[in-house]
């Protein structure tokens, strides 16, 4: 049977009498029925990636691209005048993560796949995931996603476990998402969801009652955490997602023959931050239970299991009430002060302690004693690690840290996302680089090559008109293909300081205003959500849309700068955005970014790079030289001595620095008041000149002359281009096959 023809039997109708809906539902049991047939890698060992956030974006595109057969559907529809583009739209997307953590959970699936491993996803099946955002009058405001009404692909499993709260029971329920890899086998994420779950506790926007907690545990990802219930809240979920997870892996261990006193020899558990570290002490309790004792129990869990840390931002590093866990998992509290115990019988130190002297418990701290290996996510970052932030444990245990820095699934971010970049690729150096990313090591052969040059310019031009049509098809945005496309697209975060991009962008039309023309047209792109509660971060978005609106509808200034904020930035807008950039601002304070992901893929889409010398770019620089990016700011050292020695005033440099000063002093000028929100600028303006705790002062004069100097050198667009092509040329590196390659050659042993 032909592509068509098993399409039209899944729809059971020809292709040209069916509507969009059924043509989605067709394919959907097309590529089901497809991965059904594909095998389960299987051994003794198996891998399971725990995490509370998997961000997998839309499925139907990424399993026909990974099954193979993306192109032959595309023009099986085609034939018969339909676009499969046109049938991916009706798909929504599950929002099952909130940025970089559960993005980079989705690539690593897809490389394990790909790469035959025998290992699966496990978390949440939030029925809202995180909110749809919406903007009104210069604000972000929130919406539930009910992503859920148009998803095909979860199913529902005869597999229900009980969880023991303190003070209720509930049954967990066991979805499955095929995990297709490209070439490889299938695996699985297992998503977890509340029996009796109930949609309707759901109000006004993402408000919920609270309080229902048997009732409402899987609505949400993370909710509010800006009262007690929500944070309570935040608990129960993590325990909920533990003990589920807990007893399918001791379930599957068994079945596979395992003793349990064994199962490190059967499971591998990577912990993906600290959000699932609920399960050592866990999994503690059901060994005891059926009969191991304590000290082997531990010893067992202890070689089971692995810890990645994704952050060193001490405000998310989690730390637990002993009260709440006493709340929630009373069973818990007597295992994690066996664990404690022994740690202050051996250890004098207080800093190590699980249960600190407030009465928290660290879960980062219980992580590293009781797990055997501990990962940060770049280079950097990992240092940062062994010798600043978790120094006292680097001491105790060296040979248990080790870096692994991060990678992005090609499958996705490239031979999805940007089709014209890959078959002209393919074109020149052959299709390996599609498994093997160092293949893309090939096209360094043609860096002097004009014709060549001037085709990666063209795929560029090609990929800023798609985007410029897309931007005005879903959200009435014009952007001109013919400017620099400058984008800084992530959770918004103090840390990540979009805030110093838009007061960039203020001294620069301060400029034009002044009669200093840029030589190019400039469009600067936006796309964040801020968390709900997380005022400074609203306002900061506030301040984008504001001066957004002032500039665009400024007749004079418009023709040289724009700035546009897209709506409800997610994986598919993601997916559009990246192909067509110029430059990608990876501009985060350095010491603060632990890896970042992004930066990656704006590199293999042959983006160049305009970054601190933070996270992952540390890597991206060595790899490309200083030629083929553009770095700016102090380094990690010097910001870290800075926080040490407290000695950082923005104020000196307000003092010293008269346009920085004029740029903030314009938040709250009359211009912007004029379309702005007093209350919301002056909150965020005093925030910046009293105390700018990501001190974007000292970095804004370096960031705006090496910002300029990119600017400059766009315009000689041959040696451009040669720009794009080193560093899509040394992209390899950060495939998430190589990253997956090296935890399975370090941790896993799979
Ligand atoms: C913690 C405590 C209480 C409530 C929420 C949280 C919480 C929730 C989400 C803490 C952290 C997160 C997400 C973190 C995250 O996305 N980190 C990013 O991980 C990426 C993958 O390693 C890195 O590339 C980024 O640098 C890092 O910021």
């Amino acid at each position: 049977m032909n592509i068509e023809e098993l399409i039209e039997l899944n729809c059971q109708e020809r292709i040209e009498d069916c509507s969009d809906e059924q043509l989605y539902l067709g394919l959907l049991r097309t590529v089901m029925e497809m991965s059904a047939k594909k095998h389960k890698a299987v051994s003794r060992k198996r891998l399971y990636y725990i995490s509370a956030e998997f961000l997998i974006g839309k499925l139907l595109g990424n399993n026909l691209m990974n099954l193979g057969i993306y192109d032959d559907v595309k023009q099986a529809l085609k034939k018969h005048g339909r676009e499969l583009s046109d049938i991916e739209e009706f798909e929504s997307e599950p929002s099952l993560g909130n940025g970089g953590l559960g993005r980079l959970a989705a690539c690593f699936l897809d490389s394990i796949a790909t790469l035959n491993l025998p290992g699966d996803g496990i978390g949440i099946n939030y029925h809202f995931g995180l909110f749809k955002q919406k903007f009104c009058h210069n604000m972000q405001k929130e919406e539930p996603n009910t992503w859920l009404d148009s998803s095909g692909f979860l199913r529902k499993q005869d597999v229900s476990y009980e969880i023991t709260f303190g003070d209720f029971k509930v049954k967990s329920r066991l979805y499955n998402l095929d995990v297709i890899g490209y070439g490889g086998s299938c695996n699985k994420l297992h998503l977890f969801d509340l029996e009796d779950v109930d949609e309707s506790l759901v109000g006004d926007g993402i408000e919920f009652d609270k309080t229902k907690t048997n009732k409402n545990l899987s609505l949400f990802l993370y909710p509010d955490d800006s009262d007690e219930d929500g944070k309570l809240l935040r608990l129960y979920q993590q325990y909920f997602m533990v003990s589920s997870a807990a007893q399918l892996i001791i379930d599957e261990a068994k079945e596979r023959g395992s003793k349990l006193s064994d199962l490190d020899e059967y499971a591998v558990i990577q912990i993906n931050d600290t959000h699932p570290s609920m399960i050592i002490p866990e999994l503690i309790r059901l060994l005891v239970d059926k009969g191991i004792d304590m000290d082997t129990a531990i010893d067992v869990v202890t070689k089971t299991c692995a810890y990645t840390n994704h952050t060193i931002l001490a405000e998310a590093l989690e730390k637990w009430p002993v009260s709440y866990i006493k709340k929630v998992a009373p069973q818990l509290l007597p295992i994690i002060e066996v664990l404690d115990n022994r740690i202050r019988r051996k250890y004098g130190d207080s800093s190590v302690y699980i249960i600190d002297e407030n009465e928290l418990v660290n879960m980062a701290r219980m992580d590293i004693h009781y797990t055997f290996s501990t990962n940060g996510v770049a280079k950097l970052h990992t240092e940062i690690l062994k010798h600043n932030e978790l120094n006292s444990f680097y001491k105790i245990y060296p040979e248990r840290f080790n870096n692994k820095t991060n990678g992005i699934t090609f499958r996705r971010w490239l031979l999805y996302s940007n089709p014209h970049l890959t078959s002209y690729i393919e074109s020149l150096i052959g299709d390996g680089f599609k498994k093997d990313g160092r293949e893309l090591k090939k096209l360094l052969g043609y860096t002097e090559d004009s014709a060549v040059l001037e085709n990666i310019g063209k795929i560029k031009k090609k990929n800023k008109e798609i985007l410029a049509e897309y931007l005005l098809k879903t959200q009435g945005i014009i952007v001109d293909p013919e400017s620099i496309f400058d984008m800084q697209i992530k959770r918004l975060h103090e840390y990540k300081r979009q805030q110093m991009n838009i007061l960039y962008v203020i001294d620069k039309y301060l400029k034009i205003k002044a009669g200093q023309i840029p030589e190019h047209p400039i469009t600067v792109i936006f796309g964040a959500k801020a968390a709900p509660a997380y005022t400074i971060a609203k306002d900061i978005i506030h301040l984008i849309l504001s001066v957004s609106q002032l500039i665009n509808n400024d007749k004079e200034v418009s023709k040289y700068l724009k700035v546009v904020m897209v709506e409800n930035y997610n994986v598919t807008l993601a997916e559009k955005l990246i192909p067509a950039c110029d430059i990608s601002e990876q501009i985060s304070l350095a010491s603060k970014e632990a890896s970042g992901t992004g930066n990656m893929k704006f590199m293999l889409s042959g983006a160049v790079t305009l970054g601190t010398e933070d996270g992952a770019n540390v890597e991206i620089h060595k790899l490309v030289g200083d030629e083929n990016i553009y770095i700016f700011g102090d380094d990690s050292n010097t910001v870290i001595k800075r926080y040490k020695e407290k000695s950082y005033k923005p104020q000196e440099y307000l003092a010293k620095n008269k346009e920085l000063k004029t740029a903030v002093d314009f938040i709250l000028g009359k211009e912007l008041l004029q379309v702005g929100d007093e209350a919301c600028l002056k909150n965020l303006q005093r925030e910046l000149t009293g105390k700018d705790w990501f001190m974007t002062f000292p970095d804004f004069e370096d960031y705006k002359k090496t910002r300029e100097r990119a600017y400059k050198d766009y315009l000689d667009r041959e040696n451009w281009q040669k720009k794009m092509l080193i560093n899509i040329a040394n992209a390899g590196y950060f495939s998430s096959d190589r990253t997956i390659d090296e935890y399975n050659r370090d941790i896993w042993k799979l």
